[in-house]
């Protein structure tokens, strides 16, 4: 029996996630819902998508269909996930959350192209002992990226194409991506990603760039120069990790509308709002006022297409293993229940734009 165990478990989850879109799919979206209040603010939500909890759980992925018409896969599309081992490609996860997205009449977001994490052992392995040369390595690039936007052709509308790039000093992060290739990766996989889905937009993404500060300067000159010279960059990915023991970025804004007066799309990508626990209700509330601050600086420009949380139940989020003591970064509780931010999103939506 042992050699059945795993297709069986691959068969039972993709009946699973059937029979789960087809219940979700039964229960009407509520008027009030976040995606029928983004519907009418004419912008997309979505959340982060973790596919181990939606093949699991029911809650989870009734949450997921009722709330939102966005999906961004939390883990799936990264490069050690697709491409494991070298030249096998293995798409089931991140194919099965399309499938769900599908059923649910949500967009996709992909996440992401490039990065310096979550990559393939092979390739990190093969980089370190100097088995991969940087000539292999554009190559390897190359093919990855046009593997990948190849795969989900048509079916996703932004793609993160290159994330995380700059320190918050505004130069550029010392990764393999830059010591072997030079600065000029980032050109080349925008221009990779565009030849193998032309409809796609393409985006920069990072972290703490939600207000003007040396960082998104740094964005926004390399969007502008990149754009000056034709290269096919469409839109700047703001993600919004906040704390709230840090002061709310002042001019988030300023930063969205100077992407706008370039020509470009932008969008929150991975909206959470983390506090020190205990949970109290003074931090919900100061949590609340920086979903809504984050939502307001979207909806407030028209070149913000969407507005995506990173994991939309406390059950279900990074933060508390990554920053011991912190945690409640997200839009309902770890029973599903509304926090002040989820009444806070659907409050800002409900006023629109
Ligand atoms: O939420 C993701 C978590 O499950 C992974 O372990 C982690 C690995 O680095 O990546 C998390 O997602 C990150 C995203 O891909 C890029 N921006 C920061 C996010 C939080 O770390």
């Amino acid at each position: 029996m042992k050699h059945f165990r795993m297709p069986a478990t691959v068969l039972l989850s993709a009946a699973m996630l059937v029979a789960g879109a087809q219940s979700a799919s039964a229960r009407p979206v509520h008027d009030a819902s976040l995606r029928a209040l983004a519907d009418r603010a004419d912008v997309r939500i979505g959340a982060a998508v973790d596919m181990t909890a939606l093949v699991d759980e029911t809650d989870y992925r009734r949450t997921t269909a009722s709330e939102f018409n966005s999906v961004t896969a939390e883990n799936v599309m990264k490069w050690e996930s697709v491409e494991p081992e070298r030249g096998t490609y293995d798409w089931s996860k991140a194919d099965e959350l399309v499938a769900f997205a599908r059923a649910h009449g949500q967009a996709v977001r992909g996440h992401t192209l490039l990065w310096h994490n979550q990559l393939p052992a092979w390739l990190t392995a093969g980089v370190a002992d100097g088995s991969i040369d940087a000539k292999e390595l554009r190559g390897i690039l190359h093919k990855h990226v046009t593997a990948e936007v190849s795969h989900f052709k048509g079916r996703i509308y932004q793609w993160d194409v290159v994330n995380e790039v700059f320190n918050d000093d505004g130069s550029l992060r010392d990764s393999l991506w830059l010591q072997k290739l030079g600065p000029s990766y980032i050109a080349d996989t925008f221009r990779w990603a565009h030849a193998a889905d032309p409809k796609a937009k393409l985006f920069l993404n990072d972290y703490n760039v939600e207000g003007v500060n040396a960082k998104s300067t740094a964005y926004y000159e390399l969007a502008r120069d990149l754009r000056k010279q034709g290269v096919p960059v469409q839109g700047f990915g703001i993600q919004g990790h906040l704390s709230i023991q840090y002061g709310f970025p002042g001019d988030v804004s300023d930063n969205v509308a100077r992407f706008a007066k370039l020509g470009m799309q932008t969008a929150f990508t991975e909206v959470d709002v983390r506090m020190a626990l205990p949970v109290d209700s003074e931090k919900l509330a100061k949590q609340a006022t920086y979903f809504r601050g984050l939502l307001d600086a979207c909806l407030g420009s028209r070149s913000c297409k969407s507005f995506t949380v990173w994991g939309f139940t406390d059950k279900h989020s990074w933060v508390p293993g990554v920053f011991t003591g912190e945690g409640a970064a997200t839009l309902l509780d770890e029973e599903y229940a509304q926090k002040p931010a989820y009444t806070a999103v659907a409050e800002g939506l409900r006023e629109g734009r």
